[in-house]
């Protein structure tokens, strides 16, 4: 019994709790002095940001596969047991050797402030709220250090003199309350800093409400309207067009950017006749056009979810261009996101009348914030991660052969036309269903090109066509429906698209890296 409590309450764990606490501090009171400084580089952020952009394509696609949206949750809690583990062992060496502790605090100090001021659009100041959380965290550590060390300075009972061991139980016991007291009190007051911060940030950034105040122009050229029958009849199918707030949503980002529309300003600039300059007036300004566009990211496994489909706000692009006149030779546009993501799109595909425009509203509404507002891109025909770029600055006109995006650089594909797809959205896998007619529908994509036709196999019967919904345009996906009747027992329904071209969708099986998924989706569900 007093042996387990010893070691539980012996000065090891105190130590290890004690850094802890003091890591706690590092971060609470960074987060609180970020609230005055670029919201995306409060050490959380900034870490998690780093992390992301040295994660090998393969564990991005992991963590993509396995949490989805959620990967950046997922991100924080892996990150929140790393700094718990990596401060319980410091607050260890601290104990036993706090010259060499300090060292190991400062280290992560500098780790910290080197992932602060490598993001891109930070500047050197942005490291003072981690600077101060260091120091802070180093006093704090310093005095819960003291408070174990007291403990451990007990002399041991002198076997020859009368000992009040009754006293030395007391002020053993005393002066570990007086620890966890100091530690809670701490961490209760780093927790309160850091959630206060959190709060004053958002309170501070009015973006959001600039956005909410933000009334979109007319477009010179509305969208047509969306034809009676896109929408599949079969119950559960997703809405044609995706609600903002249900638009899956992939980048790169801990925290959303947060630009000032009035700030904003994108170059354009390269291998062009004519440096071009566009402030969000000079797009509010412009004709503008609408368009429904279906997004598709390349990480969308087989049957998943990572594609969307809304009706789009902005200047065509081939305008943009039109103005900085790109000179022979060059091949590419390379956007560059506030926060330093990229993508290299063929300058032919900006080109070529498509409707690849620089974005400002969504659904009828400013760009959400976590959609890129004020300004983002959107390509039809190409995967997000070579178009799509949200919160873009920069266009440079250059060459495939003399610049690598983002992803690029980590394993992906350069280029990334969207493959065609078809998905079954009812019934879920594994879902039970009644015997006699079930309603089975889906939607199927291949952006520029079309749906021409879905099938459907069920187990291994002939190949059956699928009812098409209407189709709105090339670049949406099209919906279809199919009424099975179904025999009691496990089936597999598989489903295939083809394209406007006339070519099937393959049924190669291809994993997301490095240029989309292929293959077709089988579904199991039991018939009862
Ligand atoms: N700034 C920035 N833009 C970005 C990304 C990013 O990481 N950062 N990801 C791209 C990818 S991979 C996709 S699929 C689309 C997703 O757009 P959405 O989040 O609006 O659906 O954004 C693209 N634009
Ligand atoms: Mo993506």
């Amino acid at each position: 019994m007093t042996t387990l409590r010893n070691r539980l309450t012996g000065p090891a764990p105190l130590a290890a709790l004690a850094g802890v606490v003091a890591a706690a501090v590092v971060l609470a009171v960074a987060e609180l002095l970020g609230a005055f400084f670029t919201a995306r580089a409060t050490p959380l952020f900034a870490l998690g940001s780093t992390f992301i952009d040295f994660t090998p394509g393969w564990l991005k696609d992991f963590a993509i596969a396995t949490f989805g949206t959620n990967d950046k949750a997922a991100l924080f809690v892996g990150m929140g047991l790393t700094i718990t583990v990596l401060a319980c062992v410091l607050g260890i060496v601290a104990f036993r050797n706090w010259a060499l502790g300090v060292l190991g605090v400062l280290f992560m100090g500098a780790v910290i402030v080197a992932c602060v001021v490598t993001r891109a659009g930070v500047s050197a100041v942005d490291a003072i709220p981690a600077v101060l959380g260091t120091l802070a965290g180093v006093a704090v550590l310093r005095f819960l250090v003291n408070r174990v060390q007291a403990l451990k300075a007990w002399p041991e009972a002198p076997a020859d003199l009368a000992y009040d061991a009754d006293a030395r139980v007391r002020d053993e016991g005393s002066s570990r309350r007086r620890f966890f007291a100091a530690a809670g009190i701490t961490a209760v007051a780093a927790g309160v800093a850091a959630t206060g911060g959190r709060l004053l940030g958002a309170a501070r950034s009015n973006i959001a409400k600039a956005r909410e105040a933000l009334q979109l122009p007319t477009p010179a050229t509305a969208a047509p309207p969306i034809p009676a029958g896109v929408q599949s009849p079969v119950d559960g199918a997703p809405p044609w067009v995706t609600p903002n707030n249900d638009f899956y949503r992939i980048d790169t980002a801990l925290s959303v950017p947060e630009i000032n529309a009035d700030d904003w300003e994108l170059r354009v600039h390269g291998l062009v006749e004519q440096e071009v300059r566009l402030t969000f007036q000079d797009l509010l300004d412009a004709d503008l056009i609408e368009s429904h566009v279906t997004l598709t990211c390349v990480s969308n496994p087989v049957g998943g979810n990572l594609a969307g489909n809304a009706k789009w706000l902005g200047l065509p692009l081939r305008e943009v261009l039109k103005r900085a006149k790109p000179k022979d030779g060059a091949d590419m546009v390379l956007s560059t996101s506030i926060d330093g993501f990229s993508a290299s799109t063929p300058l032919e595909v900006l080109q070529d009348g498509r409707d690849a425009m620089l974005a400002i509203g969504m659904n009828g509404e400013p760009l959400p914030l976590e959609h890129g507002y004020p300004v983002r891109m959107v390509v039809p025909g190409l995967y997000g991660f070579v178009s799509a770029t949200k919160w873009v600055v920069d266009l440079e006109v250059t060459r495939f052969a003399d610049s690598k995006a983002y992803w690029t650089e980590r394993g992906w594909s350069e280029r990334g036309p969207i493959k065609t797809m078809a998905r079954v959205d009812v019934p879920k896998s594994f879902a039970k269903v009644p015997a006699g007619k079930v309603a089975v529908g889906g939607t199927a994509w291949a952006q520029t090109r079309g749906i021409t036709k879905v099938e459907i196999q069920i187990d291994n019967a002939d190949w059956v066509e699928a009812t098409l919904s209407t189709e709105a345009s090339l670049v949406t996906w099209r919906q279809w429906s199919y009424e099975w009747d179904a025999t009691p027992g496990p089936h597999y329904i598989k489903v295939r698209a083809t394209d406007g071209t006339g070519e099937v969708q393959t049924e190669q099986r291809a994993d997301p890296v490095p240029d989309g998924a292929s293959g077709w989706q089988s579904v199991m569900v039991t018939v009862e």
